[in-house]
């Protein structure tokens, strides 16, 4: 028996038979490539979407990735080069080399010589809105006990920089005259023991929230760790509110840990421009700029100087402060500014502005205005040049940027780019009217207040225009004078709020140094404006994604650090009307509202 025939094999050549479509095959370059633009054409639009999709993925990754590898690759060099010349830095407390900085005392308290200063002297008065908190400063003999003991710290030797800080006198700037403090003086111990009677009664009392918060930075706050930190976020919230618990407390765990955060932060600086990279891993001290550019922020690398330099000053090693003042002394010198204001980039590889034309006293810039105020009056009113930057700035601010809305006439700060002004303005701006008046109560011209009362007021109605009483993260403001226009506009992108701290930080310092209790009356209302749309029922606050709709806020289960770490400080501060309480004569708030001490004031 034979088996049955078998059916025919079916034709495996059915793709060249369905795409012939009648032209002959002959295996040339020309019908290869033919062929293969038939197949594509085949194929559906959701392939050759996803085929598109993974080409363009897969070199932007090989790119990337080439880049970054050739960035680590230059930063680990650097690194490794500089521990062959001056050995690997030791974590830990340092020998108490001679201090480079002056010992903080007590600003002077009376303002005599600063006539502006007078008129920004708080008024008593009654207090409407806010319920009373009892807050008072630990105890006022503290003045004394840092007075005395600033006495015995006379008759040291003074650093060359010191010395010569002393001989300037008077400095004018365009109308103003101030004072700068004279005969700054070195401490002849460690900070530690020229602090040790700041706050007597807060160094000896024992508040059980502050003991577990210090057990617990002692047994579980550990820097060893191979993670990639950004140096300026860690900078102005880890070390900045380790150095301040050092001063409020007078335990010496803070300042340990703050230099050994300081030690692991060092690695950004080696850089061939000595501009700091972005990021750092503390425990490799590989650090790098973000993936996408080796350009630095201006504000991050302009915003870490009070606490680095305070840190040397505590310890005694000069090297955080030398490495923070060589990019303040090179930022300074750089071209591409427009009268005082800064672009928001900066190459980490030959330092210069990058991105030039672009202004804003928003993000990526702002803290740079900031620092430039709050480092003058940190060393004691003696560095001019941080001055005239700031004063350049301050007028370049209302020759550029400054304008004012319809119908109301509200004075903004907007943008320019390449020329082109624009009406947008981050709250983030809203900073300004804080550090404009922080500057008058220093001796700085009156219309730098009356310009911090204008944009407070800006700032306020950013909050109050809105459905639910809460900025939004940006608004744009009308400025043509037509039709039914509202002052503030805002794009459905930039309807968020994150908490942010900015009014009411500019509130606190405009009821500080006016007394107006209208800025009090402000501040509680947003505060019950954050508690009516962003307190969770179950404990904390949290971001929300739209402040126009008070039934549907949309909150995002997120709360900053800042929420705590200054937008409630400064409210706290803010309702208090104990002037003494963390003095502005005192003491400087860095941009997370640590307070660190002025240095010195004969
Ligand atoms: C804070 O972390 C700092 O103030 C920083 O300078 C910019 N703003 C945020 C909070 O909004």
């Amino acid at each position: 028996m034979y088996p049955p025939p078998l059916p025919p094999p079916p034709p495996r050549d059915f793709i060249s038979v369905t795409l012939s479509f009648g032209e002959g095959y002959d295996n040339s370059k020309s019908w290869r490539r033919r062929s293969c633009w038939r197949k594509w054409k085949q194929l559906s639009r959701l392939q050759r979407n996803v085929i598109l999709f993974l080409v363009a993925f897969l070199t932007i990754y090989g790119l990337l990735s080439y880049i970054n590898s050739a960035n680590r690759w230059e930063a680990l060099s650097v690194k490794l080069l500089e521990e062959r010349r001056t050995g690997p830095e030791i974590p830990g407390l340092k020998p108490a080399n001679p201090p480079v900085l002056p010992v903080p005392q007590k600003a002077d308290a009376n303002p005599a010589h600063l006539p502006e200063i007078l008129s920004q002297t708080p008024r008593k008065h009654l207090r409407r809105g806010p319920p009373s908190l009892q807050i008072r400063a630990p105890n006022k003999d503290w003045k004394l006990g840092w007075q005395g003991d600033a006495k015995q710290e006379t008759g040291e030797p003074a650093p060359a920089r010191q010395e010569e800080n002393a001989q300037t006198t008077v400095i004018s700037w365009r109308g103003a005259v101030i004072e700068p403090e004279r005969g700054t003086q070195l401490p002849s111990r460690r900070a530690e023991a020229s602090t040790k009677h700041i706050y007597p009664e807060a160094r000896t009392q024992k508040v059980p929230e502050f003991e577990e918060a210090k057990e617990w930075v002692s047994q579980k706050l550990d820097f060893e760790k191979d993670v990639d930190v950004n140096l300026f976020e860690s900078t102005i919230r880890i070390l900045g509110s380790l150095l301040s618990t050092y001063h409020l407390s007078g335990d010496s765990l803070f300042l340990k840990k703050a230099e050994d955060l300081g030690n692991r932060l060092m690695p950004a600086f080696r850089t061939p421009s000595k501009i700091p990279y972005s990021d750092v891993n503390i425990g490799t001290g590989i650090a790098h700029p973000p993936r996408w550019t080796s350009d630095s922020t201006v504000a991050e690398v302009t915003s870490i100087q009070l606490e680095f330099r305070e840190l040397s000053r505590l310890t005694g090693v000069k090297k955080f402060q030398e490495a923070v003042q060589e990019v303040t002394r090179h930022v300074h010198s750089l071209s591409g500014k427009k009268d005082g204001l800064v672009p928001m980039f900066i190459s980490t590889h030959s330092g210069l502005f990058t991105h030039l034309g672009v202004f804003t006293l928003g993000a990526r810039a702002d803290s740079y205005y900031e620092y430039l105020l709050k480092q003058w009056i940190q060393g004691g009113k003696t560095e001019t040049q941080l001055l005239e930057d700031y004063m350049e700035a301050v007028e370049g601010i209302k020759k550029h940027l400054l304008q004012q809305s319809q119908p109301s006439r509200l004075t903004f700060v907007g943008e320019l780019a390449h020329g082109q002004f624009s009406p947008k303005m981050d709250h983030l701006v809203c900073f300004l009217p804080g550090t404009l008046a922080l500057g008058a109560h220093h001796g700085l011209p009156a219309d730098h207040m009356e310009l911090a009362k204008a944009l407070m007021e800006t700032c306020y109605q950013m909050n109050r225009q809105m459905e639910t009483g809460l900025s939004p993260e940006i608004v744009h403001f009308n400025i043509y004078p037509q039709g039914r226009q509202k002052d503030v506009e805002v794009k459905p992108a930039d309807r968020h709020n994150l908490l942010r701290p900015e009014t009411v930080e500019s509130l606190f310092y405009l009821y500080r140094l006016t007394g107006d209790p209208k800025y009090q009356d402000w501040g509680w209302k947003i505060l019950q404006s954050f508690n009516t749309h962003t307190r969770i029922p179950s404990g904390g606050y949290s971001s929300i994604s739209n402040v126009r709709n008070p039934r549907k806020p949309e909150p995002r289960d997120k709360m900053e650090s800042f929420f705590l770490g200054e937008t409630l400080k400064y409210l706290y501060l803010l309702f208090s009307d104990d002037t003494e309480y963390l003095s502005l004569d005192s003491f400087v708030f860095n941009t997370e509202a640590h307070p660190l001490p002025i240095w010195t004031q004969a």
